[in-house]
């Protein structure tokens, strides 16, 4: 067995043994795995002689038309690839449990939300929106967040996102909407960007976007990991219970690790040092066992409730603020495995809003219910054929059974005479007819209207929930969303689409829209001029709150923790190990990862002639793939590294991306590249140390300069440096 093989048959096997409900899927899916074999056979399990040669008229002869061992490689090779998903193409996805922290049958039958022992297997996909399956992570832009509960009553979906709202009210405007993001269409650009006219062309006209504009403005719209955003399920919900009462219900998924963002500049250099940023993040945590985990929170709203909010709740371009309908949290899920095939697993989930279990339905948001048609609807196309239900990874963990037959790649063999119902002569006259009590209900609400072709006035105020967003955030946040409508608006050629939008950013924020107006060359912003005016005056949402403070991400929601930051270490010939030891085994004790980054491979000597091994060089990674850098003391050690431009440039990025850095000794003279010297005061989230420090105990130097160092880690970043912007990096 291959060393891989052997990781991956360890992972199931550590899992696989405790033989709880969570691995139910798991136990499903080991039917279809394969391992390598020790020969090679044609898919008709002929064992293949050469796989080198094909078969010629002679050594320097034509291949000969005959050779079916490679006309079959050839095919299949071919064939391997399928559409990309329309939107969300880029994913990385992983295995995991969901556990209710109490039985919820007060609100929900749910089977999977009643008992606190019960472990459901999860598939959870995160993905970006607009670019295509190999684009860069870390771009800006929506991520999916969908979660496929295998239930013992069936799977259920929540395919959700990391921001609570949408660009848009009714499903009608979707392919508008991705058809203006996705790269333009005549030239192919950009990829995976919305700064460009098309999309700010439509989004400009299209005032009922602002709410989410200002969201994917902020810095939620560039995470630093996927272990660390927020998801939402966006659209209400439904949840009955056993006596058909309903509540209406807003999920949310709260991160652990707590919530944060990239900075502009970082995510764009990440997005070509390291595309696969994300995907190597939530790939290595699960490998190390550093499993991710987040609640499960509801807002529930009794429906006698839902008029008093203010707005409508069928509107996904408004959230519940949670001071005004707190969130409770009522499970955990845990990504505990990797995939064993990124294929068969990742590209090959078909999530469906419409995948419910009793006691989950829908609400009549318009978007929800055009979304309810789309999914399963491009899996067709997407997987070839209306069986994708039976592709392993999709498959319910319950048995399922009907009298759909036949179509592409059928994998079923259903056995008998009948496949239709009623019958007698098969097991016909069981099933169940006349819509009676059992499986699934949907809530019978009444409805009794025309039909129009129109949108509910109570869906007209695009602008005060925009502005509860704007006015929550800490300053610094305030000001990356100027900064980040200010880049997005200065690609553009069409100044007067530059116009039209601050125009409508005039209506959240006047100081805001002034503010992104002016670098842009283009008039003040004019609130009347703005598309949409007229509407909104009518029917102004009234909030009893003005700021809502879990709207911030600055505060992060973080249990205050270092676990798997990335703390990069920097180390020359003739560097103190000494002074370095007792830091890296605080931080190591703390749960952070500690790379040594130096200028070549294998290892440099240290001051008293010790070797130290290098995990990554200067050319190999750069500061904006850490959370933190640690300087080592050494006289030797630091001029060498102050002597290194590229060392020196290390420091000064973490510098300007406000990122945790600690030096000791003679490290700080690479600091001094900064201004920052000892005697002088140390900006924010700067730690230096005069002197070497050698031993851990309580109260030692070296004690205390690893405290300040983890805890100027977990404060994640540290805004208040004020000379940033002269810093060149
Ligand atoms: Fe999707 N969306 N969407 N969407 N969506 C798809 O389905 C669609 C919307 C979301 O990891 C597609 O299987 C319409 C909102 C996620 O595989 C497609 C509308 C939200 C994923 C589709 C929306 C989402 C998708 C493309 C408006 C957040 C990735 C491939 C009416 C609540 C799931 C596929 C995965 C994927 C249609 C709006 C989330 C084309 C028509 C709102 C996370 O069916």
């Amino acid at each position: 067995m291959s060393a891989q093989n052997k990781a991956a048959a360890g992972r199931r096997a550590s899992t696989a043994k405790t033989g709880d409900g969570a691995n139910a899927k798991q136990l499903q899916l080991e039917g279809f795995t394969a391992e390598h074999p020790t020969h090679l056979t044609t898919n008709q399990g002929l064992q293949i002689p050469d796989n080198h040669n094909s078969l010629k008229a002679g050594v320097r002869g034509p291949t000969l038309l005959e050779d079916f061992i490679l006309r079959e490689k050839i095919t299949h090779f071919d064939h391997e690839r399928i559409p990309e998903r329309a939107v969300h193409a880029r994913g990385s996805a992983a295995h995991g449990y969901f556990q209710v922290y109490q039985s919820m049958s007060q609100y929900t039958c749910a089977d999977f939300l009643q008992d606190p022992d019960a472990k459901t297997p999860v598939f959870v996909r995160f993905s970006t929106v607009a670019g295509s399956r190999g684009s860069a992570d870390t771009v800006r832009d929506v991520r999916g967040f969908a979660v496929k509960f295998y239930t013992r009553e069936g799977n259920y979906d929540l395919v959700g996102n990391n921001i609570p709202v949408f660009f848009i009210q009714d499903a009608m405007k979707f392919p508008d909407l991705i058809h203006a993001v996705k790269p333009e269409p005549h030239h192919e650009m950009p990829q995976a960007a919305s700064a460009h006219d098309t999309f700010w062309d439509f989004a400009s006209l299209m005032p009922e976007s602002t709410h989410m504009l200002m969201w994917a403005m902020s810095d939620r719209a560039i995470p630093r990991s996927l272990r660390m955003m927020e998801g939402f399920g966006v659209h209400t919900f439904r949840f009955v219970n056993a006596r058909g009462e309903s509540h209406f219900v807003k999920f949310h998924w709260k991160p652990k690790l707590g919530v944060h963002g990239l900075v502009w500049d970082e995510a764009q250099k990440i997005a070509g040092k390291d595309p696969d940023f994300h995907r190597r993040d939530l790939w290595e945590a699960i490998e190390q066992g550093h499993f991710p985990e987040w609640e499960l929170g509801v807002q529930l709203i009794a429906p006698d409730r839902a008029e008093a909010l203010g707005f409508d709740l069928l509107d996904p371009t408004k959230l519940i603020p949670e001071e005004m309908v707190p969130v409770q949290r009522i499970g955990k899920l845990v990504l505990n495995r990797n995939p064993d095939n990124f294929f068969a697993e990742t590209e090959q989930v078909a999530f469906h809003p419409g995948h419910v279990v009793p006691g989950i339905d829908f609400s009549n948001d318009p978007l929800l219910q055009g979304r309810l048609f789309s999914y399963t609807d491009t899996q067709i196309s997407r997987l070839g054929g209306a069986n994708f239900h039976e592709l392993p990874i999709n498959k319910a963990v319950c048995p399922f059974h009907n009298m759909q037959r036949d179509g592409m790649h059928r994998q079923t063999i259903a056995r008998g005479q009948v496949a239709y119902e009623p019958n007698t002569l098969g097991s016909g006259t069981e099933f169940r007819v006349d819509g009676g009590s059992h499986g699934f209900q949907s809530f019978p609400e009444e409805i009794e209207s025309p039909k129009v072709r129109r949108r509910s006035p109570s869906f007209d105020d695009h602008f005060t929930q925009a502005r509860l967003f704007f006015n929550s955030q800490s300053t610094v946040e305030k000001e990356h969303i100027v900064a980040a409508f200010r880049f997005e608006l200065s690609k553009l050629e069409v100044p007067a689409i530059r116009q039209r939008m601050v125009d409508n950013l005039a209506h959240v924020d006047e100081k805001l829209a002034r503010r992104v107006a002016e670098p842009l060359g283009i008039g003040e912003p004019d609130a009347k001029a703005a598309a949409g005016y007229a509407g909104f005056r009518d029917h102004r949402i009234e909030l009893p709150i003005d700021e809502s403070p879990a709207l911030r991400m600055s505060d992060g929601n973080a249990d205050g923790v270092v676990r798997t930051r990335k703390v990069a270490i920097l180390v020359a010939d003739g560097v103190d190990s000494a002074s370095l030891k007792p830091i890296r085994d605080a931080l190591e004790q703390a749960g952070a990862l500690c790379k040594v980054v130096g200028p070549r491979l294998g290892t440099v000597a240290s001051a008293s002639k010790r070797q130290i091994d290098i995990d990554m060089t200067f050319t190999n990674t750069a500061s904006v793939l850490f959370d933190a850098v640690l300087v080592p003391a050494g006289a030797e050690g630091a001029a060498a590294l102050a002597a290194q431009g590229d060392a020196v440039h290390f420091v000064l990025e973490a510098y300007k991306h406000c990122k945790a850095i600690c030096a000791i000794g003679e490290g700080v003279q690479l600091l001094a590249t900064l201004g920052v010297t000892p005697e002088g005061e140390a900006p924010a989230g700067v730690v230096v140390a005069e002197t070497p420090v050698t031993n851990l105990g309580d109260a030692t130097p070296a004690t205390r300069i690893a405290q300040d160092f983890i805890a100027a880690i977990a404060k994640h970043r540290h805004w208040d440096r004020l000379n940033i912007d002269s810093v060149p990096a």
